[in-house]
């Protein structure tokens, strides 16, 4: 009998989902409600079992102390812990306290670090059963086990550790397009706190204090965003990336197929979701890409959207995001998705140098990249480009031609999100190169209030010292920078946090003769950008004297 089934009681559990805790909720954020835990809910509800969705990024209390109360509140018989490798060592410390609190709860991991780690989660992590991939199947199952008084062993979708210590995994197939649809309209957009969310954010970007009425409207709509998912996974394979192995881990490594909402499903979340949130401004479809090269669907959804609109289905001044390929974008879909109201589109650019691109499997892209977002900013959408400076066989040429191009495409409108380094995901097929096990760096993590530690890989940086080194004296400038910032209380938005990367990045890279932006053009850049803080300018232009 495996280690798992000694907990079970029978009869009808009670369940309580907790979402991945993230303490910073600084730039690596859960400023919004964790989708994958709501959606489980609302799927377990519509199977009439009782479940609570615990958000630990949304408390008025310590989320500890919050977690203690909602554990003696209720009978749980399941208690599902989500984790990310980004928050895992917050999530691992809410499930030891579930243990300590309920010895006798049958506690469950899932998400994507449990997915691809469940030997680390057992190994740090109170927990007796492993989801592997969605969670919908695995734990309606383990309901029906439970009610029907029969053991949890040997579930589709679980991984379980014997009483030898062998851990065994049983994979499952990933959601089809009807069950993923059942899934999506069952997620309880109407019991999300997006408006404590909302209100949360619009004190950290210190609304008031911006200084025209467009500004803030802007910031506005921006925050009063809802996320919306549509598809099941990324086909993409990009290396850095762990979205395309998910699902194919869960299925023991076979492919998953691509599923997702059709035009007129979207259309009917966007109505329920401006129901259940009628202060929305916009939704942002949060699917790892919105529009394929070969789409069928985004141009009858944009006119869906508008004759919504116009008909009052859906409010005039509704808009949207979408993160898109920027391979798949076309001068018709542009002008169908403006006319729609979509206002930001995203596109994982990620690094401008032809090379690197390769090496992160999207070579491809490369001759998009000038003549789309020049359409894209001639449209009047904004394009907001996720960038990753540096990969592990970069040269200093490399991160130079991104950091000026960077500069330049900001100063033309779009928005950038940058990061320095390639971070080791588990299930990304860089994280698993052996070759760049020596490039990688670890962190020490430690689990609060247990004696749990171990090596967490964080970073994985240029094979060439070099750049390297000038990789991490640019992080080490930036975060001086940061700091004064933070300290004063206000998030930061990526907008922000690029023209920092840019500017920590002159200095250095003008030593070794690289030539990025004239410094004082790139401060006034970003005190344009500060009006709130202007008070803040002294000690960014100390830290970076
Ligand atoms: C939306 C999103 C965000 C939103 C989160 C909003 C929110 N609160 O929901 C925002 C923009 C804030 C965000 C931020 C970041 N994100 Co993000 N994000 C996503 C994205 C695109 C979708 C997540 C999602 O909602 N999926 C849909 C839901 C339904 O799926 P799900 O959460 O996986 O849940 C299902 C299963 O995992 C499982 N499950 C989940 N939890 C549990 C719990 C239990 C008990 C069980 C049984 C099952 C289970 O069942 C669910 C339903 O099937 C994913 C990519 C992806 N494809 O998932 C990246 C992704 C999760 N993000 C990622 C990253 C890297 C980040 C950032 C670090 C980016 C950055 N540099 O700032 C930050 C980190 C935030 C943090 N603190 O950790 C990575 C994580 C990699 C990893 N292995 O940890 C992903 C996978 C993208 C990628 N591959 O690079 N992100
Ligand atoms: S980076 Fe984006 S496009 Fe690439 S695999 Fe991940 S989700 Fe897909």
């Amino acid at each position: 009998m495996g280690a798992v089934q000694k907990k079970v009681t029978s009869g009808s559990p009670k369940i309580l989902l907790i979402g991945p805790y993230d303490p910073h909720c600084g730039e690596y954020t859960f400023l919004a409600p964790p989708l994958g835990v709501w959606r489980l809910a609302g799927v377990l509800e519509s199977a009439g079992v009782e479940t609570k969705v615990f958000d630990p990024n949304c408390c008025r209390e310590p989320p500890q102390r919050a977690l203690e109360r909602e554990l003696l509140s209720g009978a749980w018989g399941i208690v599902g812990v989500s984790t990310t490798g980004m928050t895992l060592r917050f999530d691992l410390e809410l499930a030891h306290i579930v243990r300590r609190m309920m010895p006798q709860a049958l506690i469950v991991a899932g998400g994507m670090e449990a997915t691809f780690r469940p030997e680390l989660m057992f190994e740090l992590g109170p927990f007796d059963l492993i989801v592997l991939g969605e969670g919908e199947r695995p734990l309606l199952e383990l309901v029906a086990r439970l009610r029907a008084g029969q053991p949890v062993g040997g579930i589709a979708g679980t991984a379980e550790r014997n009483q030898d210590g062998k851990i065994l995994s049983i994979p499952q197939r990933a959601l089809n397009r009807d069950e993923l649809r059942e899934a999506i309209y069952s997620t309880p957009y109407h019991k999300m706190p997006y408006s404590a969310y909302w209100e949360r954010l619009e004190s950290a970007y210190r609304i008031g204090a911006l200084p025209s009425k467009a500004a803030r409207e802007a910031h506005l709509a921006e925050i009063r965003a809802v996320r919306l998912i549509t598809l099941n996974y990324c086909p993409m394979g990009c290396t850095f990336c762990s979205a395309t192995n998910f699902l194919h881990e869960a299925q023991g490594g076979s492919v998953a197929s691509v599923a997702r909402l059709e035009s007129d499903e979207c259309l009917t979340m966007i109505e329920r979701i401006v129901a259940a949130h009628p202060r929305a401004r916009t939704i942002i479809f949060q699917d790892d890409i919105f529009t394929f090269t070969q789409d069928r669907r985004i141009l009858p959804l944009c006119e869906g959207i508008i004759a919504a609109k116009q008909n009052g289905r859906i409010p005039a001044h509704l808009q949207f995001i979408s993160t898109n390929r920027i391979d798949a974008m076309t001068a018709p879909r542009l002008t169908a998705m403006r006319r729609a109201g979509f206002r930001v589109l995203g596109f994982g650019i990620e690094n401008f140098s032809k090379k690197v691109l390769g090496e992160f499997n999207k070579a491809h892209i490369h001759r998009h990249i000038e003549p789309m977002l020049s359409a894209a900013l001639a449209s009047g959408v904004t394009p907001f480009l996720d960038l990753i400076l540096s990969s592990p066989h970069c040269a200093l040429e490399d991160v130079a031609q991104t950091l000026s191009e960077a500069y330049r495409w900001l100063r033309e409108g779009c928005e950038i999100g940058m990061y320095p380094y390639v971070i080791p995901f588990s299930g990304a097929a860089l994280a698993q190169d052996p070759s760049l096990l020596p490039h990688t760096h670890y962190a020490h993590q430690r689990v609060a209030g247990t004696e749990v530690a171990w090596q967490q890989p964080v970073k994985i940086l240029p094979i060439d010292p070099g750049v390297t080194e000038v990789i991490l004296r640019m992080e080490r400038s930036f975060e001086a920078m940061l700091g004064p910032l933070e300290q004063q209380g206000a998030h930061l938005p990526s907008r922000l946090r690029s023209l920092l990367w840019i500017l920590s990045s002159l200095p250095i890279m003008a030593e070794r003769g690289h030539y990025i932006a004239d410094e004082s053009e790139v401060r006034a850049e970003l005190y344009a950008r500060l009006p709130a803080l202007r008070s803040a300018a002294a000690p960014i232009a100390a830290a970076t004297a």
